[in-house]
């Protein structure tokens, strides 16, 4: 558990990548003063060269080693959607200049899988809580299915707004989405 000292919005790990962004800066910092503060001194060109050869090794250890844990931990926190999941899912139609929704309804506090395409050119597609919050986006693309999954907590009117300009009319397609109040279940007649 790392504090949210650095400001108070951020979350865990934008805390932690505030902190190692202070660290290195820091350490960047430092090591610009060290050589400033040495090239005062005249040193030959080959002693240069044997502390460089002495020190390549345990820096390309450090870098192999700094590389390999940023990849590993940061793995583990990227938000792969995972399809087993989702509660629900609606079909999402982009087109000039409209958004189709089936379901048009979906549950409150309920994993939504939207799988999003389009029916004519690029659009974006992008999710607001009632609040105006943009919760998520993903590319609505001719030919392809990309799929945004997201629980919308709270029931109310969310709304649907294209995010890629897409022609003339491209600021008319917003569109509401009702999220109900109720079970969170999977497809069927008694599902709000
Ligand atoms: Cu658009």
């Amino acid at each position: 558990m790392i504090p949210s000292f650095v400001n108070p919005s951020f979350g865990e790990s934008q805390t932690a990548v505030a902190i190692a962004f202070a660290v290195i800066a820091g350490a960047l910092a430092v090591a610009f003063v060290i050589v400033a503060v040495q090239t005062r001194r005249d040193v030959p060109a080959e002693r240069v060269r044997q502390v460089a050869y002495r020190l390549r090794p345990a820096w390309l250890g450090f870098l192999v080693l700094l590389l390999t844990g940023a990849v590993g931990i940061s793995l583990f926190l990227l938000p792969y959607s995972g399809a087993a999941g989702a509660a629900r899912s609606v079909e999402v139609t982009g087109g000039q200049f409209y958004w189709s929704l089936s379901p048009e309804r979906v549950p409150a506090d309920c994993r939504i899988r939207f799988e999003v395409t389009s029916a004519d050119v690029n659009h974006g597609f992008g999710v607001y809580d009632p609040a105006g919050i943009l919760l998520g986006s993903v590319q609505a693309m001719p030919g392809y299915t990309n799929h945004l999954e997201l629980t919308l907590d709270e029931p109310g009117t969310y709304q649907i707004a294209c995010l890629e300009f897409c022609g003339v009319k491209h600021h008319e397609m917003v569109r509401e989405l009702e999220v109900a109040a109720g079970p969170c279940c999977s497809q069927g007649a008694d599902c709000p």
